[in-house]
């Protein structure tokens, strides 16, 4: 062998070895069958919007990035009605994050955020996903909230996310976005429900964490059989 041939040889192995991962870090291959779902990634839910959630912004670049190793992409908006039955506006003598009693159950107060057509309601605008095939909104019935992108507060009113995914073949949705102890909890639950394979991308969403929220969300959705995954984990 030539100097120069095993120097190549050194090189090429010492390369494959710093790109080398772990054998223990498990990567997760999304497939055709595979859909990644981007849940309310808005202005109304950072910084300068009605209902901020701490750091969302900071889920662009990490959600844009994971857009590649997706062929099925689905993004939400949250997308109320003025003077919606989840505003704390709505209901006299109420302030945000109180609740009050719907017929459906318990209802979190907010402040009038995401109204339909609004600035506040626009996607962010770095978020680049030019691939992604459908924008479900919900929470557009006046006196029904919808936390979940596949069934209102009423747990009876579908929005048809469910449908149009298994219309597709899809069985597996990886959900990412803001906030992790609302809409992504909620939408991850009943994507369980209805017989998904179900991760969530826990560096790619941020929660609101109101009294315990955000852990509580978590027990939630391990117990249902949710994986909590980070982005670093998906090929
Ligand atoms: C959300 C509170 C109210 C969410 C929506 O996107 O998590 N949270 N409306
Ligand atoms: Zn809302």
């Amino acid at each position: 062998m030539t100097a120069l041939l095993s120097r190549r040889i050194f090189l090429a192995s010492t390369a494959a070895l710093a790109f080398a991962r772990p054998s223990f870090a498990a990567t997760i291959k999304p497939d055709a069958k595979s859909a990644l779902i981007v849940v309310d990634v808005q202005n109304c839910f950072v910084d300068g919007g009605t209902l901020p959630v701490k750091g969302g912004a900071q889920v662009v670049p990490v959600i844009n990035k994971l857009a590649a190793a997706f062929e099925n992409i689905v993004v939400t908006q949250d997308w109320h009605t003025p003077g919606h039955a989840s505003f704390a506006s709505t209901h006299a003598g109420k302030k945000p994050f109180e609740t009050t009693q719907m017929p459906y159950g318990t209802q979190v107060l907010w402040p009038d955020h995401c109204v339909q057509g609004s600035d506040d309601a626009a996607l962010l605008k770095d978020l680049k996903l030019p691939t992604a095939q459908l924008i479900v909104r919900k929470g557009f019935h006046k006196d029904v909230d919808s936390y979940s992108a596949f069934e209102e507060a009423d747990r009876k009113t579908a929005t048809g996310l469910a449908a149009y995914l298994k219309a597709r073949g899809i069985d597996t949705v990886f959900v990412t976005g803001l906030a992790t102890d609302f809409c992504v909890a909620w939408t991850a639950m009943d994507a369980r429900k209805l017989g998904f394979n179900v991760y969530v991308i826990e560096d790619a969403t941020r929660g609101i964490d109101l009294n315990g929220s955000l852990a509580a969300a978590w027990k939630q959705m391990t117990e249902a059989g949710v994986k909590r995954i980070q982005s670093g984990d998906i090929a």
